[in-house]
């Protein structure tokens, strides 16, 4: 059974959380699941290697490259802005969007290195605003210490608490905050239960909005 064909919108899910709390294997369990209750959804995660825009980010986070604070900000939006009418097109279509990270990591992270939570925010403007956002809450110190970190830029423990006192400052409405130390089952679970009612709530029409608001 699918839906794509109803009139009906997907919904717009982000996933946010420091370095290794989680994020990457929730978003793909979460598709595997809603595609198995016959919603139709796509795993998006940003940023996107895969554009050349992306590609400059990839070498950046890999020290391949060194760029100013605030180019590298802009590069994360303008990654975000380069998928963002396709993004609209898949969610009219009534595909639902699991994404793994977006507009919060770039304001949480470029604000931990000292810039101006405003200035970070503004690039993002306009961008479509997710109907829900999953933060995946974890202590820095926890987190380091599952399996630790990889090589990149931003995987230290001194910078991720650093990201973790900014992400404090962008909750709103649309977030959910899912304690992520609980076994890992626990919390696909709690997801779950959260997306399925989004899903639906999209279905029946809820409109689409813009960040930030
Ligand atoms: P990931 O591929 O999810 O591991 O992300 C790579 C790193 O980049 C990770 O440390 C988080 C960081 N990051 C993700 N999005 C943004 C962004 O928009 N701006 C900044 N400054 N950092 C970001
Ligand atoms: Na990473
Ligand atoms: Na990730």
């Amino acid at each position: 059974l699918r839906f794509e064909n109803c009139g009906s919108r997907g919904a717009f899910i982000v996933l946010e959380g420091l370095d290794r709390s989680g994020k990457t294997s929730q978003s793909s369990a979460m598709v595997s699941y809603l595609e198995g209750l016959g919603h139709p959804t796509e795993l998006w995660r940003f940023p996107d290697r895969t554009t050349s825009i992306g590609q400059m980010i990839s070498a950046y986070l890999s020290n391949q490259s060194q760029l100013d604070d605030h180019t590298i900000h802009l590069l994360y939006s303008a990654n975000r802005w380069e998928k963002s009418s396709l993004m609209e097109t898949k969610l009219k279509s009534g595909t639902s969007l699991i994404v793994d990270r977006y507009s919060y990591s770039g304001v949480a992270f470029s604000s931990a290195k000292g810039l101006d939570c405003e200035w970070c925010k503004a690039p993002e403007i306009g961008l479509l605003a997710p109907d829900l956002v999953l933060y995946l809450d974890i202590s820095p110190e926890k987190a380091a210490e599952r399996g630790g970190y990889g090589g990149e830029r931003y995987e230290k423990l001194e910078f991720q608490r650093k990201v973790a006192q900014c992400y404090q400052t962008l909750h709103d409405s649309s977030w959910k905050i899912i304690d992520a130390c609980q076994p890992i089952d626990e919390v696909q679970k709690q997801l779950q239960e959260i997306v399925l009612e989004h899903v639906k709530a999209c279905k029946n029409g809820r409109p689409l909005s813009h960040l930030w608001r």
